[in-house]
């Protein structure tokens, strides 16, 4: 997925530097284009001009709170999640990384809405929460976080289709199931 991303992510650079760069800045784009690290350089942003670490951190709340079965903080969690989404900054990224950014926190956004309003719901937050995670995992996987974060994953999850979810601990403590399963699932990798 990351792979696609980035490809298309070059292509689309490629594309709009050949439109609007001069001939000479289009050679030092084509220079460097081949080199594999270029991929990470386009998407990846000083980490002090932008950050998703509060929605990191709103998102390891509310998977905390469902691991624990506590609807209500999940819920109170959720409505963070809102705020701080729409406090995000976005005035340092670029056209293209505005693009993927917009794409993700307005899924996201849509998920942490309906977590908001679920409360006492803990089965219809969890369903949101199995989007919201592939979301989390996009986001960490473009712009990138100084956090040690793990994709884990419960093959039961989702009504066995299975989910991942990403957590800030090594342990598995499973947001899906809670104190039915808790320690269902495994990592996957680390991000
Ligand atoms: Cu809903």
């Amino acid at each position: 997925m990351r792979n696609i991303i980035l490809s298309a992510l070059v292509i689309l650079f490629t594309l709009v530097s050949c439109n609007q760069k001069s001939k000479q800045q289009e050679e030092t784009m084509d220079s460097t284009v081949n080199k594999t690290e270029t991929e990470t350089t386009i998407v990846k942003v000083n980490p002090t001009a932008f950050s998703i670490k509060g929605i990191v951190d709103n998102y390891l709340s509310l998977k905390n709170a469902l691991t624990k079965d506590d609807s209500d903080a999940s819920a109170d969690a959720g409505k963070a999640m809102v705020v701080t989404l729409e406090k995000i900054d976005m005035k340092k990224l670029s056209a293209e990384q505005m693009k993927i950014y917009m794409d993700i926190a307005d899924d996201v956004k849509e998920h942490a809405e309906h977590i908001g309003d679920n409360g006492g719901n803990i089965a219809h937050q969890r369903e949101h929460f199995v989007l919201m995670s592939k979301d989390i995992n996009d986001l960490v996987k473009t712009f990138g976080t100084e956090q040690k974060l793990y994709q884990d994953f419960c093959p039961m999850a989702d009504g066995g289709k299975g989910a991942i979810w990403i957590s800030e601990v090594k342990d598995i403590k499973n947001p899906y199931f809670g104190s039915e399963m808790l320690t269902c699932g495994s990592v996957r990798k680390e991000l």
